[in-house]
């Protein structure tokens, strides 16, 4: 119950499958996350809601499918650049997760749509020296995260939830999902997605919240 599911849409292609194989052989993107148990299903100093929460910096972008644009960036072989019809004819995946925000709101059984970072990640190849991405939205926000939490296998460019387009309130047209780590990870508005050398501060990280943000950790804020 714990566990993700994710269930691929469209009928994976054959250079998905043996990039990700090689992937496997060289333990790529592995994170050393252990299976949790049920009981710890909800991480420390978490409470539940039933409601969807919004919280944003108050700026709400009018981003539609007609002006909407994501730019891949940095350290990548196949720079792109998407508009929606493009980004729509991508592989889509469903998957159901919880969401954990740093404000101690934690909400269970979402079910987001979209494009699985690791199917992007296959199409895009990143770098050797690439270890890091920088999110960018369109109301200005910004936020870092590691290539293997970027890569974890639940993680989405998601363009639904519940079997609905996401609202613009929580991001829509795009925004990412990265189930494993505090929700102000999870970039709204999504319009850039950058391949960094080396990891570097956001918007909140560069205001005292933690660089990686492990609910289970409790990494809330930075240590100095
Ligand atoms: N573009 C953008 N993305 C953002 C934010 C933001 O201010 N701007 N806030 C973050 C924070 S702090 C949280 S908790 C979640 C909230 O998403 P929700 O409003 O859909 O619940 O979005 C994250 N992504
Ligand atoms: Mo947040």
């Amino acid at each position: 119950m714990s566990e993700p599911t994710r269930e691929t849409v469209l009928p994976p292609d054959t250079k998905l499958t043996t990039t990700k194989q090689r992937w496997a052989e060289e333990g790529r993107f592995l994170t050393g996350r252990v299976a949790r148990a049920d009981t710890e299903r909800l991480p420390p100093g978490q409470h539940l809601v039933k409601d969807w929460p919004v919280l944003d910096l108050g700026l709400t972008p009018q981003v539609t499918p007609t002006n909407f644009r994501l730019d891949v960036t940095g350290a990548v072989e196949n720079r792109l650049s998407l508009g929606w019809d493009d980004f729509r004819a991508l592989p889509q995946s469903r998957n159901v997760s919880d969401i954990h925000c740093v404000t101690t709101w934690s909400r269970y059984d979402n079910t987001f749509e979209g494009v699985a970072t690791r199917d992007l990640l296959d199409i895009i190849r990143p770098a050797p020296h690439a270890a890091a991405v920088m999110l960018h939205s369109s109301d200005g926000y910004t936020t870092n995260l590691l290539l293997e939490d970027f890569a974890a296998e639940d993680a989405l460019v998601a363009h639904s939830w519940e079997g609905a387009p996401l609202t613009r309130e929580h991001g829509g047209p795009v925004r990412l999902v990265v189930p494993h780590l505090y929700f102000w990870k999870s970039a709204k508005w999504l319009k850039g997605i950058e391949f960094i050398a080396r990891d570097t501060a956001g918007f909140w990280e560069a205001r005292g919240y933690h660089m990686r943000g492990d609910p289970w950790a409790e990494e809330r804020y930075s240590d100095d």
